[in-house]
């Protein structure tokens, strides 16, 4: 529906766009936009570029402002036509943040010095990189709550420094330092020294030591301890528990397989596993089908059976699926592919242009990931293998138009660019206008952004330093998408991030080669 919309609109633009929109320039004035003439090389740069095309009748004399807000489309400037009337709370809040969000997406904001002719601002790496690496210097005291996830903490800007290009590996030692005392000898990684092992922080830790890279990083991971640690969450639905004793969720389904993964751990339960028989033998048993039980009547994904569908769980259940299988494959075998792609397609707000996490609720930048970071999986699902024979490590990318998308690019890219960035007060990507950048939106933000602007392709011909067990996320290719006109600046493009791992490309490739080779056995 979005797509659909996004190129009517497109079309109604085009049409219509040499008459200047009669409201801009005094909404312009009111927010302070400075107003000024169009130069000759505006003039030229908007006819040469067939932006505006059937500019048969003289172009108008119209301000620099104006003629950007032509180039957007109305399907972002204005009030869904889908609005839902019945006035409630939910409706109301709804209003609020389109209100909140429009200035930002017209080009109008006076937070940015620049837009391009396609209304979007730059990418502001300087202030994100610095925000990020503030981050893992010592907190104020307010974080002392958020003692358990700092785990999450270096993994956000570990992940989020080198999505935007930027070399970490000087954290090696410090990380090394930080997670030595807190990984535990019956197994795993708590959130802090003393803590219990919990799956979340252990997915955190694995993935920064991936990131920052190294044998040494690697080799301080006990992985007999893991895999005997993971027997002990294991349950006998298939499902895993995030803790000994904790919540069994899909959550835990995604990070369990990712570290069996990684660590090329071998698939037998072991025999003290509360869910070992002889008919629940491996790790793996009924996990995909445990998995599918989470699938909801509106064709998301819930925590657990028989709850709401939400964006984070759709990204755990794909990406686990991915791990298990191949994308074609495995995902129809478990879910009902329709009805996830119709709850999926719905979570793409207009004019936002971001998605919401779930039904009835706001547009945020962290789900440029969660509901995001499914697309890709979905869409190797319905299109099936690819024969890509290039393989793609940053040199030489090939390029696609990005057809066959099943969501609007452009919107999700609109919408990150201009609604997430905080380039005003402390650098940072967060969930909509009126919040505070953090960690967390800085990191899913940005592999939201990279996710748009690059296509990943299945292809089971290529292995990437791997065979074996759960092998399969090992076969992607990537691709830049270039689209003509292109609506983001070419320098605003980020580092390609794994569409299962999220962390940057090769980096998962690398971890498991490492386990395969120097971890043959224990
Ligand atoms: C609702 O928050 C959020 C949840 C119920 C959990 C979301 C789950 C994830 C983000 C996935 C975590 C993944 C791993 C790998 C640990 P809310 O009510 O504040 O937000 P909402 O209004 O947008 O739903
Ligand atoms: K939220
Ligand atoms: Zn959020």
């Amino acid at each position: 529906q979005t797509r659909a919309m996004a190129e009517k609109q497109h079309l109604t633009v085009s049409s219509s766009s040499a008459k200047p929109a009669p409201n801009l320039g005094s909404k312009n004035q009111q927010s302070g936009f400075i107003i000024e003439e169009l130069s000759q090389d505006d003039i030229e740069s908007i006819t040469d570029e067939n932006c505006l095309p059937s500019l048969s009748q003289p172009a108008p004399i119209m301000s620099a402002a104006t003629a950007r807000a032509a180039m957007i489309p109305e399907v972002f400037k204005n009030l869904s036509p889908f609005r839902d009337l019945l006035n409630t709370q939910t409706s109301q809040a709804q209003d609020k943040t389109v209100q909140e969000c429009l200035p930002f997406l017209s080009g109008e904001s006076a937070d940015f010095k620049y837009y391009n002719y396609h209304g979007l601002p730059h990418l502001d790496r300087k202030r994100h990189i610095a925000f990020l690496h503030k981050s893992l210097k010592k907190l104020p005291a307010p974080y002392v709550v958020a003692d358990a996830a700092r785990p999450w903490m270096f993994y956000w800007a570990l992940s989020g420094l080198t999505t935007m290009g930027e070399d970490v590996s000087e954290y090696r030692k410090r990380l090394m330092n930080t997670v030595r005392p807190i990984q535990n000898e019956s197994g795993g990684f708590g959130g802090g020294n003393g803590q219990m092992s919990h799956l979340a922080p252990t997915y955190a830790i694995l993935l920064s030591l991936a990131i920052v890279g190294g044998d040494e990083a690697l080799g301080l991971i006990d992985r007999k301890a893991m895999w005997k640690w993971l027997g002990r969450l294991k349950q006998p639905d298939g499902g895993f528990q995030m803790s000994v004793g904790g919540e069994e969720d899909v959550r835990g389904a995604y990070c369990a397989v990712v570290i069996i993964s990684l660590l090329n751990l071998p698939l037998d339960l072991p025999r003290d596993s509360p869910a070992w028989t002889e008919s629940v033998p491996t790790l793996l048993t009924n996990l995909p089908e445990w998995v599918a039980r989470c699938q909801t009547f509106e064709g998301g994904i819930t925590c657990k059976p028989d709850a709401e569908a939400h964006g984070g769980y759709a990204f755990c259940a794909l990406a686990c699926l991915c791990i298990l299988g191949e994308p074609h494959v495995v995902i129809p075998k478990y879910l009902d592919v329709p009805r996830l792609v119709s709850w999926l397609s719905a979570r793409q707000y207009s004019p936002e242009g971001g998605f919401a996490g779930r039904t009835n609720k706001l547009v945020d930048g962290c789900y440029s990931h969660w509901i995001g970071g499914c697309w890709p999986l979905v869409e190797a699902c319905v299109k099936g293998p690819t024969m890509v024979s290039h393989h793609a490590k940053s040199t030489n990318l090939g390029s696609t138009d990005g057809s066959g998308d099943l969501y609007s690019r452009e919107g999700l890219i609109r919408y990150i660019l201009c609604c997430c960035q905080d380039v005003v007060k402390r650098g940072g990507l967060r969930d909509k206008p009126s919040h505070n950048s953090d960690s967390y939106h800085t990191c899913y933000v940005l592999a939201g952004l990279s996710s748009a602007q690059h296509k990943w392709n299945f292809n089971h011909l290529t292995a990437k330093g791997a065979s074996g067990n759960l092998a399969s996320p090992y076969h992607w290719n990537v691709e830049h998408v270039i689209r003509q006109p292109q609506i983001y600046d070419e320098e605003d493009r980020v580092e390609t991030v794994h569409p299962v791992f999220v962390v940057p490309e090769g980096v998962a490739e690398a971890t498991r080669a490492y386990f395969a080779t120097t971890c043959a056995g224990w």
